[in-house]
């Protein structure tokens, strides 16, 4: 255990908020019976079968809308006002780091309450469970689509390179709750470390970066995260 000191970043994926009960993409629950994400979240999909690519977007956002911040979230919003040089990067799309106070949070993959017209491009916040019709459509009578990407597209070019940025500059990069099986996301660790950075992984198992991680803290982010937190406080 050492003092932080240095610019930090932390990368979450879907683990930070298993503990919140938003189901994870690679759990054993699995996220929406026999459907793959894979084969669910894509362009394609969409383009095929908009109202079923809707059901499964509905069910997830009714899914976290009960689901509440937990212990982790929290710690993470902690960190950002304790810390003088934090960035918060999320693969996850719920929301939840923003509910639990972090302010800053570069969402890689989008965010499940904000839609956006494929005809006008008008992107905007829609909390509405369930959806009153499905596939919900834009004033302007397009169709409306999740404002999240889809395996094979383009992550937001800004908010890739700020986080390309954060995670080359950082002492110390924290990558709590992921499987580090999407790109380019699960590279962000790779960068971090290549430069020098201290890499600490939050898991319940072993992920691909568990054999690059100076220091693994296994267990449930919800648990394991407070009690690292305070450790450090004491430093
Ligand atoms: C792109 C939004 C290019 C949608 C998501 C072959 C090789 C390498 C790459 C590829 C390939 N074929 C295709 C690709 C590229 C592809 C990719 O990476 N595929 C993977 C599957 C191989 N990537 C893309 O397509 C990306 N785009 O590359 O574009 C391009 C460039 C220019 C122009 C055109 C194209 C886009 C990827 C984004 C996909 N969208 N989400 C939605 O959510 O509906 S990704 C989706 O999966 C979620 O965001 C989620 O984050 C992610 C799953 O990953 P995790 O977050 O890690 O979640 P997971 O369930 O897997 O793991 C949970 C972890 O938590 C586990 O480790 C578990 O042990 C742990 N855990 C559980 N409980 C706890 C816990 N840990 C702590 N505490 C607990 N309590
Ligand atoms: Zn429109």
């Amino acid at each position: 255990m050492r003092k932080m000191e240095g610019p930090v970043v932390v990368l979450t994926g879907a683990g930070v908020s298993a503990e919140s009960g938003v189901p994870t993409f690679r759990g054993p629950e699995g996220l929406w019976r026999t459907f793959r994400p894979e084969d669910l979240a894509t362009p394609e999909a969409f383009a095929r079968d908009p109202v079923l690519v809707w059901e499964w977007y509905d069910w997830r956002r009714q899914r976290i809308a009960n689901c509440r911040p937990n212990p982790a979230h929290r710690v993470l919003a902690e960190m950002e006002a304790a810390l003088p040089d934090f960035t918060l990067i999320t693969q996850n799309v719920d929301g939840l780091h923003q509910a639990a106070g972090s302010r800053r949070v570069l969402e890689l993959h989008g965010n499940i309450w904000r839609v956006r017209c494929t005809r006008c491009g008008r992107v905007g916040e829609d909390r509405r469970v369930p959806l009153p019709e499905i596939p919900p459509r834009c004033a302007c009578g397009g169709l409306l689509r999740p404002d999240v990407v889809w395996f094979g597209e383009p992550l937001p070019p800004a908010v890739l390179e700020e986080a390309w940025e954060a995670a080359a500059r950082c002492r110390w990069m924290l990558v709590v709750g992921t499987s580090a099986l999407v790109q380019p996301a699960a590279s962000l660790p790779v960068v971090a470390h290549r430069n020098g950075a201290r890499l600490i992984e939050v898991n319940v198992s072993d992920t691909p970066l568990t054999p690059l991680a100076d220091e693994v803290l296994r267990g449930p982010a919800g648990e394991v995260l407070p009690r690292w937190w305070a450790a450090c406080a004491r430093l």
